[in-house]
């Protein structure tokens, strides 16, 4: 983050070149990290040349993993980081992940499952999609700006990254865009996307659809 503040974390997340990747987990700690301006450093993890201390610390070979500085306590997982950081720095508040609202989580689930469908499968795949899409913009249409209301909340941080992946990939992979009706939550991914926080943690559409390709995803070509 731009403060110069004594970090007190490092949190090891998914990099590729050495650049910060395409990790909507790590993206939510990053994040909840900045939202809450607590100072810390980052750690590059190339998945294809992963350290064995990640593997001890965290046998799934999996990030986010987060070690507190002072004391060398390890915290895994993006969801048990968000508790651990709001127990931690309660102010601003964001929530635990389990008291904000449970909604927009399920985004990149029916996004990869559009971007995986069959010709035959894609029509319904797609309208999963819109849904769940439709969900989270009549929640913010009465509740917005954000998740929470006036200000972000944990599920924000978690629902930000999954959004932007839906939104990159479903272009990139199906030439798809969301419905333009979705106006409140458009409003909401620009807004969030100028945040700070969404700035310092950012990482190219290029990663987006590079960590897919990498997943055996393929350019739909439509047919002549
Ligand atoms: N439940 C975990 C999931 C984290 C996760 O799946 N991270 C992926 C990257 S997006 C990972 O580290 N995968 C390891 C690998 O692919 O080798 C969390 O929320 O932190």
């Amino acid at each position: 983050m731009a403060s110069a503040a004594e970090p007190k974390y490092d949190i090891a997340v998914k990099a590729v070149g050495g650049k910060l990747a395409d990790c909507p987990f790590c993206h939510r700690s990053l994040l909840t990290l900045e939202e809450k301006h607590v100072p810390y450093t980052k750690t590059f993890i190339d998945f294809a040349n992963k350290p064995q201390w990640l593997l001890d610390v965290n046998p799934a070979g999996s990030v986010p993993v987060m070690k507190e500085l002072a004391t060398g306590e390890w915290i895994v997982d993006s969801g048990t980081i968000q508790d651990y950081l709001e127990e931690k720095f309660p102010d601003p508040p964001l929530g635990t992940a389990e008291d904000s609202p449970q909604i927009g989580l399920d985004v990149l689930g029916k996004f990869g499952a559009f971007i995986k469908s069959s010709p035959e499968e894609a029509a319904e795949k797609e309208a999963d999609l819109v849904e769940c899409l439709r969900g989270l913009d009549a929640h913010l249409t009465a509740h917005g700006p954000f998740i929470g209301g006036a200000a972000p909340c944990a599920t924000d941080c978690a629902v930000m990254p999954r959004l932007y992946h839906m939104q990159v990939g479903t272009k990139y992979f199906r030439d798809w865009e969301m419905p333009a009706e979705l106006a409140a939550l458009r409003q909401y991914m620009d807004t969030f996307m100028s945040r700070d926080s969404w700035k310092n943690t950012y990482y190219s559409p290029e990663m987006v659809i590079a960590g897919w390709e990498a997943h055996g995803i393929k350019k739909l070509v439509p047919a002549q």
